[in-house]
């Protein structure tokens, strides 16, 4: 489509005045749609860019290989460009936004000089409902558009809903790497290689994206990290809803009686596994609505509805298995976008863990080395597959998606979960007392660190995430506390308390004192659920403690293998390690909000402390 054909008339100058200054050969409108998908793809074979792998195997599928440069989400490279560095927080990077508008803008000069650029309108959540967003992108990598296809609703229906006026989300995308005449890609993926080259970055007060450099995953689909969630958190601050990093799942008792719920879990605790989760529980169903963002407003009548503003999966490769999440494989059966994988002899996508030996006896890893297979290479242990190489498909491929995923109106939420990875002193799992208490819980979610890891901090200290948010929170986390806070009191005054979704911490990852995991967790998490799920209709399967609502001796079966001492143990409560945690939030931790860190908070403490001592 051409831009002169658009409607909306700041939309139309906003593309112009981008086009003037990347000076791209080309401009062109996204519709959405296959052909458009394919002859994307097919842009790309001819460049050299993507693999199409064995139709017997994978079929419509398709492997990338990075820059080694531009394989995860630059962090340090990401900022929060508010007028006040105290509105950006301890939480992020902050600099000035006009300084990093006039940098960026000289940056962007020419960018996109022998490529198309694309302008790509699309929908965080499905077209129309009252809690989706429109946002537009602008981009000249043809990797950007079908993933944006896969991950959002792509295309003239929201141009539709946009109509002359309406708000959008501007979000400029450029990997910066123009060509000369007659210049092609040939092979190597094209970005700014230098990472302390690289932006992205977000303007909270004018709902901006602006990104430079990378073709990556959050740095790239910036509907993704940058828009659903810290614009979006900025929007939901500011418009009183919540757009948190949860998975949604619906969860079915064998009596056939539904809930909904949505967790916030750091990452690599295993989020996109639970979020398709097949229960050990005999009965108990599992379906998924989202695996990795939730937006949610209160509606009439006074319930939470949650929408998964994504239409698809950019989950993590290394590590998924049958075993692991037979759902997910299922899933990546066909028309999937592979990136960083390895690539076996007969053309298909190999990783470490996945559950199989690599057939053949040699294997391209993600770099693009021809390589002896792994079992027949014992000198080696440089992975095959990037630890963040990613797989990108269709929601609607997960053979547990939930009929009602789409919903416009949104599924009503009856629980959150937090979670992190706890060796010690977290139970399996733990109910908040009253909101204030689960916000509390949000907010010290946290996993120790691993001695395996590149941390500057000693190996068992706990870095904390709250509420999964840390690189995710689009202004101080302290106002973001508050802003919660805020929401359930809003709630209770107008008298719908009950109907807030109750508030649990769960914690799959409890070690002994030889470091051996004592809970099976998967599957058998679905345990936990079920507990959790009756918790919600006030079962009688709970004892009240100085931390929270704990399960009754007997009221969560064991699974097979776990001794009734070992349940005894994920469900107590281990006074002197909570009042470690206690003195180490109040001295380590919470400090570090100063006058942002709501007054409540420090109560919570108090309270805990005074019940731990009693
Ligand atoms: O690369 S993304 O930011 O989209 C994925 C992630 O880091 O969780
Ligand atoms: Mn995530």
């Amino acid at each position: 489509m051409r831009v002169e054909d658009l409607k909306h008339s700041k939309l139309k100058s906003w593309i112009q005045e981008w086009a003037d200054i990347m000076t791209p050969d080309a401009v062109e409108v996204c519709v959405g749609g296959k052909e458009e998908y394919d002859r994307m793809l097919q842009i790309m074979v001819d460049a050299g860019l993507a693999t199409a792998l064995n139709p017997d195997k994978k079929p419509g599928s398709y492997l990338f290989r990075s820059d080694p440069s531009d394989v995860a989400r630059a962090e340090s490279r990401t900022f929060i460009a508010s007028k006040n560095k105290d509105d950006a927080g301890p939480n992020n990077n902050w600099t000035d936004p006009v300084e990093l508008k006039k940098t960026m803008t000289d940056l962007y000069r020419g960018c996109m000089k022998g490529r198309t650029m694309y302008v790509i309108p699309f929908s965080m959540g499905p077209v129309g409902s009252d809690i989706a967003k429109i946002g537009v992108e602008i981009t000249e990598s043809p990797y950007v558009v079908i993933n944006m296809h896969i991950m959002t609703r792509v295309g003239t229906k929201v141009l539709d809903v946009l109509g002359t006026d309406g708000f959008f989300v501007p979000c400029v995308h450029s990997i910066a790497k123009p060509l000369e005449p007659g210049e092609s890609d040939n092979g190597k993926w094209p970005c700014v290689p230098d990472v302390t080259k690289k932006y992205i970055s977000h303007f909270p007060e004018t709902y901006e994206i602006w990104s430079y450099g990378s073709g990556y995953g959050g740095n790239a689909l910036l509907g993704k990290k940058c828009l659903a969630l810290r614009i979006a958190s900025v929007l939901a601050r500011d418009e009183g809803w919540l757009a948190e990093h949860m998975l949604i799942l619906k969860i079915t008792n064998p009596k056939g009686e539904a809930k909904y719920i949505a967790g916030a879990l750091p990452s690599f605790c295993g989020k996109t596994n639970l979020a398709m989760l097949v229960p050990t529980l005999p009965g108990w169903k599992v379906e998924t609505i989202g695996d990795d963002i939730c937006w949610m407003k209160f509606k009439e009548d006074g319930r939470l509805y949650a929408i998964n503003p994504e239409s698809g999966f950019f989950g993590v490769a290394p590590g998924t298995s049958d075993f692991s999440n037979y759902n997910a494989m299922k899933s990546i059966s066909k028309n999937t976008i592979f990136t960083n994988c390895g690539l076996t002899e007969d053309k298909d996508i190999w990783w470490e863990e996945i559950g199989y030996a690599a057939p053949g006896k040699e294997i391209i890893d993600w770099k693009g080395n021809t390589r002896p297979s792994p079992q027949n290479d014992k000198k080696s242990d440089e992975p095959i597959a990037h630890a963040n190489a990613r797989f990108t498909v269709p929601a609607s491929q997960c053979p547990v998606i939930a009929p009602e995923w789409e919903d416009p109106k949104g599924v009503p939420i009856s629980a959150f979960l937090f979670g992190g990875r706890r060796a010690t002193t977290v139970p399996l799992v733990n109910q908040s007392k009253s909101w204030v208490h689960g916000v509390f819980m949000g907010s010290i979610t946290g996993s120790e660190t691993t001695a395996a890891a590149l941390d500057l901090a000693a190996a068992g200290t706990v870095r904390r995430d709250p509420f999964a948010m840390l690189p995710f929170c689009g202004y101080n986390m302290g106002d973001y506390f508050a802003h919660w806070l805020k929401l359930g009191k809003q709630a209770e005054e107008k008298g719908n308390g009950d109907k807030l979704p109750k508030i649990f911490f769960v914690n799959w990852f409890r070690k002994n004192a030889e470091g051996k995991f004592i809970w099976p967790g998967f599957g058998e998490n679905s345990r936990v659920l079920a507990w959790i799920f009756d918790r919600c209709n006030n079962s009688d399967n709970y004892v009240e403690t100085a931390i929270g609502n704990l399960p009754k001796p007997g009221s969560l079966e064991a699974p097979s293998g776990v001794s009734a001492d070992v349940m005894a143990e994920l469900t107590a409560v281990d006074i002197e390690g909570w009042k470690q945690e206690i003195a180490s939030i109040r001295k380590d931790y919470y400090p570090q909000y100063g006058d942002k860190l709501p007054k409540v908070l420090y109560d919570e403490l108090d309270k805990i402390e005074k019940l731990l001592n009693a």
